[in-house]
């Protein structure tokens, strides 16, 4: 009888900071306890998630009483609490910025680290009852020098992010990361608890064959998108139109898109100057893992890394995705300038 094969040497993503870290003299695995605040913050929403759907799910077999709809905010609730718990008792962190938060949270003396964690505990929410995937994002900063950690230290541009990355909580939980030197991605071995390597240096192909928007918004958008996306539909002769897909939950719409390649755009129109999603946790953590990917983000007329935000839940036009297929929107939204 044949004996299953096992692996015992597995490189889980603390293994993998620790052989990142050890690279850089100055490392003091401070990253290293933070980012495992943060795999504890994901394991915990990851099985909370999974929970929720059950319940749904036999909420609605029962035809008993639908508790979705305050399943679901009570899991928006609860996944912000764990982050900021996970977060505040590392140890590591001076200044928090959450999505469900309206002010930044300043930690206590005693408990206060050296990085600010921006993050929106649980993107997608709104989509929980329908099972569709949903997902952590956050950015981590360095306190500026010489600061006690304030609001301030976080109003900065993505380009001074030192961590990157999201949770996307599907069939299964799934890390992608860039501490600054490429992407990788990692799935949640449940038998163990914890995330193993499983998409080493992650790269976004330079061109690809998908759009991702919300086309509800055609009639409001401007005429650089109203060309670009019409043209990915019709385009010239002997080449074919883009395929559409969109789920409406942007953890999931950015790794199809880093995975598969193309393009994912939530713009500006006339109804919002500035589109919906949010600068600091939502737009700025995955530019910066884009660009470790290989590939673009812009907001139509400059690099989303760039954008400075004005306040900590500021909103940003995004296009991000395959280099080649950006730069067309990029040409685009100069031609109409
Ligand atoms: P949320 O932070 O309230 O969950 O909203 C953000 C979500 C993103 O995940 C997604 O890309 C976008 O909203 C979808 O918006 P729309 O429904 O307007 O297409
Ligand atoms: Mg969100």
């Amino acid at each position: 009888m044949s004996e299953e094969k096992v692996t015992t040497d597995i490189i889980t993503l603390t293994r993998h900071v620790l052989d990142e870290q050890r690279k850089h003299k100055e490392a003091s695995g401070d990253l290293t306890v933070l980012l495992n605040a943060i795999q504890l913050g994901c394991k915990f929403v990851a099985a909370n998630v999974r929970r929720a759907r059950l319940l749904n799910l036999i909420g609605l077999a029962g035809g008993t009483q639908n508790i979705s709809g305050d399943e679901q905010k009570k899991l928006d609730v609860i996944s912000n609490e764990i982050f900021i718990n996970a977060l505040r008792s590392s140890g590591k962190v001076a200044v928090m910025v959450s999505e469900e938060d309206e002010e930044a949270i300043i930690v206590e003396d005693g408990l206060k680290g050296k990085y600010c964690v921006v993050f929106d505990p649980l993107d997608g929410s709104s989509n929980i009852d329908a099972g569709v995937n949903v997902g952590t994002i956050f950015g981590i900063y360095r306190v500026a020098e010489g600061s006690s950690g304030t609001v301030k230290d976080v109003l900065r541009p993505g380009n001074e992010m030192v961590v990157a990355g999201y949770c996307m909580y599907g069939s299964s939980a799934n890390m992608v990361l860039t501490l600054g030197n490429g992407v990788n991605g990692y799935t949640l071995d449940n038998a163990i608890g914890e995330f193993i390597l499983s998409h080493p240096n992650i790269k976004v192909p330079s061109r690809g064959k998908i759009y991702s928007v919300n086309e509800g918004n055609t009639k409001y958008w401007n005429e650089a998108c109203q060309e670009y996306f019409h043209s990915l539909k019709f385009p010239p002769e002997g080449k074919n139109p883009y395929s559409a897909r969109y789920i409406g939950s942007m953890v999931a719409d950015v790794h199809r898109t880093l995975l598969y390649g193309g393009i994912f755009a939530y713009p500006d129109d006339k109804k919002s100057k500035n589109g919906k999603l949010r600068l600091l946790y939502e737009c700025s953590p995955m530019a910066f893992l884009t660009e470790q990917a290989g590939g673009k983000a812009t907001t139509g007329h400059k690099r989303v890394l760039d954008v400075v935000p004005e306040t900590i839940h500021s909103r940003c036009p995004i296009f991000l995705g395959s280099k080649d297929d950006v730069e067309d929107v990029e040409r685009l939204y100069k031609k109409y300038s």
